[in-house]
């Protein structure tokens, strides 16, 4: 009788700590023991010259999303989470957007249902709180985080989404009495809507008029108001999609001063600019995302945040439309105005060879910093380490193999999302995954998907160990 499920032999394991050859043996789904000579299993999987890392963790995605009359977002849970697992991830967090007027279980039900059934990896809901009224905050809230959806997010832009000051702090303050983290969209929405009319006026509707609508100083604003707030109410907060300096610096300052501010940015701001709009006339809507893609100075200020620890985790936010559909990016209206083009862009699939190829490939980063942006400090910051984020015996087992010498291309040919473009297309990287493994189950093996969709699981989740304000 064999000991083990499984054994990974011959491998470089890189966990957050330290980068080892060992050998890796599950049973049960979760991870046995770690080292060599391990003895017997029933399968073994040959991982010579590639790296064996923990399943990778995005904590920021949008799956199934409702995005307004006429529009749908090209992803279901079934494709989101399939693109997903090509790329090395075995977890995803999306949100689940509360409908003001409506209560978050009512929200939470509609999202649990849609997801039943249709994910090769685990979930794990943000809830979206777009109407904290005394309901919410009083009541299903506080049930809520003891039920594990135990982060919140909420928008300071977009006039279904957006939350005024005093409202954000009522919001806060409720994190606090319970544990919860929150996560906050920051730009200012006056200014964008000031701006928008302003271009609109002047006749620049096309897409290239969204970065202009939305300039850095927009969420340098809403980066210091919401981390001011968050000083206020004395509760930890997670600043989302950073882009730039300026708002990156808002952060770094409060953390030089002791308080808890933590900071995430994403593929977009490493490898786009705003620049790559120009000349595209509608085209231009693949890339609109807010914020959006700023210019190289931007790109390096990122990096440097994700060297310098400013930034803790690295996310797709990936939010994906169709290009080629009246649905999606060529949404008639958006023709009238680039305010009306649905705002987002996919990359679930391509977050982590971007990391990789621009970050360890290029030796900005190490590989254990890799995992930690990739997988580790998601798990750790949102409740779920160290049964996720790492390799450790009687942690899941959620490993990848990954190719650091595989070459790609970037194409929409080579993706498994449901979106018709990437904004990548044509970016050369190098490493690439080429087994992903949930609890113990192949779900994708060398380009093929092995898995079913009956895999993944909602997760329930502890209170973030970075949500106390001590
Ligand atoms: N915010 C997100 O988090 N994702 C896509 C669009 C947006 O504004
Ligand atoms: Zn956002
Ligand atoms: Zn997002």
């Amino acid at each position: 009788m064999s000991e083990f499920d499984i054994l990974i032999v011959g491998g470089t394991v890189a966990t957050h700590e330290c980068v080892m050859r060992q050998d890796v043996a599950i049973k049960d789904g979760v991870v046995a023991a770690l080292g060599e000579n391990l003895g017997t299993a029933k399968e073994t999987i040959d991982a010579n010259g590639l790296i064996v890392m923990p399943g990778g963790i995005d904590s920021h995605v949008h799956l199934a999303q409702p995005s307004g009359p006429g529009i749908t977002m090209a992803d279901d849970f079934e494709s989101g989470t399939r693109a997903a697992a090509f790329g090395g991830n075995t977890l995803v967090m999306p949100f689940c957007i509360q409908e003001r007027g409506k209560g978050l279980r009512i929200a939470l039900n509609e999202y649990h249902a849609k997801a039943k059934g249709k994910c090769y990896i685990d979930v794990s809901f943000h809830l979206v709180i777009a109407d904290p009224n005394e309901q919410v905050l009083g009541q299903e809230l506080p049930a809520l985080v003891a039920d594990g959806y135990t982060s919140f997010k909420i928008f300071m832009t977009y006039e279904a989404l957006k939350l005024a000051d005093r409202e954000i702090l009522e919001v806060l303050s409720v994190a606090r009495e319970t544990g919860a983290l929150v996560m906050v969209h920051a730009e200012n929405d006056d200014a964008i809507r000031f701006l928008t009319e302003k271009l609109e006026r002047a006749g620049h509707t096309l897409p290239t008029g969204h970065a202009l609508s939305r300039p850095i100083p927009v969420e340098r604003e809403a980066t210091h108001r919401a981390i001011s707030l968050a000083e206020i109410i004395d509760v930890p907060v997670m600043i989302v999609h950073v882009s730039n300096r300026e708002a990156m610096e808002e952060i770094a300052r409060a953390q030089a001063r002791g308080l808890k501010v933590m900071g995430e940015t994403c593929p977009q701001y490493l490898v786009l600019k705003a620049s790559d709009l120009n000349g595209l006339d509608i085209e231009g809507a693949k890339l609109v995302c807010s914020p959006p893609p700023r210019d190289a100075a931007s790109q390096e200020s990122c990096w440097e945040g994700l060297m310098n620890g400013t930034f803790s985790v690295f996310s797709s936010d990936h939010c994906p439309f169709r290009y080629n559909d009246e649905q999606g990016k060529l949404f008639p209206r958006g023709r009238e105005s680039f305010r009306y083009v649905p705002n987002g862009i996919p990359g679930i699939e391509t977050r982590l060879p971007i990391l990789f190829s621009e970050g360890v490939g290029k030796g900005r980063i190490s590989l254990e910093r890799f995992v930690e942006l990739a997988s580790t400090n998601h798990a750790k910051i949102y409740g779920l380490f160290p049964r996720k984020g790492t390799i450790a015996e009687g942690s899941d087992a959620d490993i990848v193999l990954w190719d650091p010498n595989r070459q790609v291309r970037i194409s929409r040919e080579v993706l498994h999302d449901a979106c018709d473009y990437t904004p990548y297309e044509g970016l050369e990287v190098t490493g690439w995954p080429t087994l992903t493994m949930l609890r113990g189950r192949v779900v994708v093996r060398d380009g093929k998907l092995v898995g079913e969709k009956s895999f993944g699981e909602h997760l329930a989740r502890e209170r973030s160990p970075f949500a106390s304000s001590q």
